[in-house]
Parts: structure tokens; C-alpha cells; sequence
């Protein structure tokens, strides 16, 4: 398999309860390699940008609100089918229906509040690493 770039997001539940630590710790034992971080304050033209896709959606509203509503700590993680690998390391969008070990099991609060987001496709990780990541802020 190739070696991948994806797009992660540890969001404002997690970082009010310190926990980017904790979440780093699962992403690095997974072997993926965080390749660039950095902590941010979303604007709200961000947030509608980055979920364009679910601007139709009931929850458009609350997801913006949610997401501008502390820090969040945006990251570029690399590895061996990086993309698939951190959707399986962060579990079930729910996390009543996360499986165990994974970061939203273990600290999502809820569907909205659910702690990480993940890219979803080769297409959307390079889309979403462009939205916050300059090429020379990427260091593999
Ligand atoms: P995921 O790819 O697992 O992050 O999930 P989605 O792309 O389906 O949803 C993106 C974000 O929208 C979720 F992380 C949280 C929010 N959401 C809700 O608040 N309610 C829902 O019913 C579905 C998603």
C-alpha cells in the first residue's frame, strides 16, 4: 500500500479536556506519523468552508457553532494507507457505535462533540491539507 498524507482535526470537546495528548498517543501507536500540527481558533468562514458538503444538513447550524466554539488542533498524519487507517483508528461517527480502543470510544462525548475528524478520501485530504497547511509547514 502507499504511503499517504491525511487531514485530522482534534476538536474543541477534546482540547476543553486536555486531551490532545491522549489522542496524539493513539494516532502515533496506530503508525501513523503526525507530519504537522498546529493549535487554531476556527473562524466561522473556516468552518463553512470546510463543511460546505454538509451545509443542507440539520445539524450545519450547531456542527459551525461546535467547531468555532474553542481551539482545535489541525494536523497532517502520514503513513501506509494513512487515510483508511485513522478512520479506523477514530471510530464510528457515534460513538455509542465507535468500536473499542478507538479515540472516539474512548473520548468522544456525543455524535456532534465526537473529539476527531478524519479525511474520507484521497480528494477531500488533499483539499483539507490545503485549507490549513502551506507545503513548507509539512515536514515528513
Ligand atoms: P465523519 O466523517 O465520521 O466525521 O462524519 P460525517 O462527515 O458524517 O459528519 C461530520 C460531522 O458532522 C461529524 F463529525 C459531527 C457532525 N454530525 C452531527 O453533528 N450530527 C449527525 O447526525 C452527523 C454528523
Amino acid at each position: 500500500m502507499a504511503t499517504e498524507r491525511t487531514f485530522s482535526i482534534i476538536k474543541p470537546d477534546a482540547t476543553a479536556r486536555n486531551l490532545t495528548g491522549a489522542v496524539n498517543a493513539l494516532i502515533e501507536k496506530a503508525g501513523l506519523r503526525i507530519v504537522a500540527q498546529k493549535r487554531i481558533r476556527m473562524t466561522r468562514e473556516q468552518a463553512e468552508t470546510f463543511y460546505a458538503v454538509h451545509k443542507a444538513r440539520p445539524f450545519f447550524g450547531e456542527l459551525v457553532d461546535f467547531m468555532t466554539s474553542g481551539p482545535v488542533v489541525v494536523q497532517v498524519l502520514e503513513g501506509e494507507g494513512a487515510i483508511a487507517k485513522y478512520r479506523d483508528v477514530m471510530g464510528a461517527t457515534d460513538p455509542s457505535k465507535a468500536a473499542e480502543g478507538t479515540i472516539r470510544k474512548v473520548h468522544a462525548k456525543s455524535i456532534g462533540e465526537n473529539s476527531v475528524h478524519g479525511s474520507d478520501a484521497p480528494e477531500t485530504a488533499a483539499i483539507e491539507i490545503a485549507q490549513f497547511f502551506s507545503g513548507n509547514e509539512i515536514v515528513g
